[in-house]
């Protein structure tokens, strides 16, 4: 059932059946695929993710956008596919409306692998430009998502279980709200799929000029 957990942000659990789930995780192993494949995300102070993670359209490095993997391979970062963008605006229109999902023309596809104990801490997205909503998609394990609020990474947040198949869109004030996922539950993914460890895709629009 769908869950309002803050203002634009909706929460739709299973909203991929176990066949589309299965496709999206074949779609990402290949884009983890080098060239321009899976990487380790350095930050500028010396310290590591500890999901690794995989870029279609604009390549993500802290804190910026590029169109090669300027902190890998060098690579061109893979396109982004039309379909992607199509389930994206699907997304939107099941979360918040068809109005929403009309001109939000996705270009960005993050994709955060996380094994072991990976984790992702505290943080807001505002390497964007534009203010369309961010999609996310899990796949595999569950994890501990914590929705925080605009001002600072701490309390008051509220954690929700995110597991494989579930869409979240964060839009209009919630588009700008600290997150993070303190833990992944690890060995709840569904037995049919075939993954260890969590997946998650989030789609976005840049707002960059081609
Ligand atoms: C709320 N990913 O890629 S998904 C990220 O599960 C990221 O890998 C987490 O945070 C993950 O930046 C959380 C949920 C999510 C994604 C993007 C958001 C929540 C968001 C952007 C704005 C507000
Ligand atoms: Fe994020």
């Amino acid at each position: 059932e769908r869950a309002r957990v803050a203002p634009g942000a909706v929460h739709l659990p299973d909203w991929l059946d176990a066949a589309r789930q299965r496709e999206l995780l074949r779609a990402c192993r290949e884009w983890a695929r080098p060239p321009a494949g899976l990487r380790t995300v350095r930050t500028p102070g010396g310290g590591a993710m500890t999901a690794r993670q995989v870029c279609l359209g604009w390549h993500w490095y802290p804190y910026a956008y590029a169109r090669t993997v300027a902190d890998g391979d060098g690579a061109p970062v893979k396109p982004f596919p039309v379909w992607l963008g199509e389930l994206g605006r699907r997304a939107v229109s099941d979360a918040l409306g068809p109005a929403q999902a009309e001109d939000a023309a996705y270009d960005i596809a993050l994709i955060n692998f996380y094994e072991g104990d990976a984790r992702m801490g505290m943080h807001r997205d505002a390497d964007e430009r534009a203010t369309a909503p961010v999609v996310s998609l899990s796949l595999g394990d569950a994890c501990v998502f914590r929705f925080g609020n605009t001002r600072t990474r701490a309390r008051p947040y509220t954690d929700v279980e995110l597991r494989s198949g579930d869409l979240f869109v964060f839009g209009g004030a919630s588009r700008l709200a600290y997150h993070g996922v303190p833990r992944v539950l690890l060995g709840t993914a569904p037995a049919g799929l075939g993954l260890t460890g969590r997946l998650n895709v989030t789609l976005r629009v840049s707002g960059f000029p081609d």
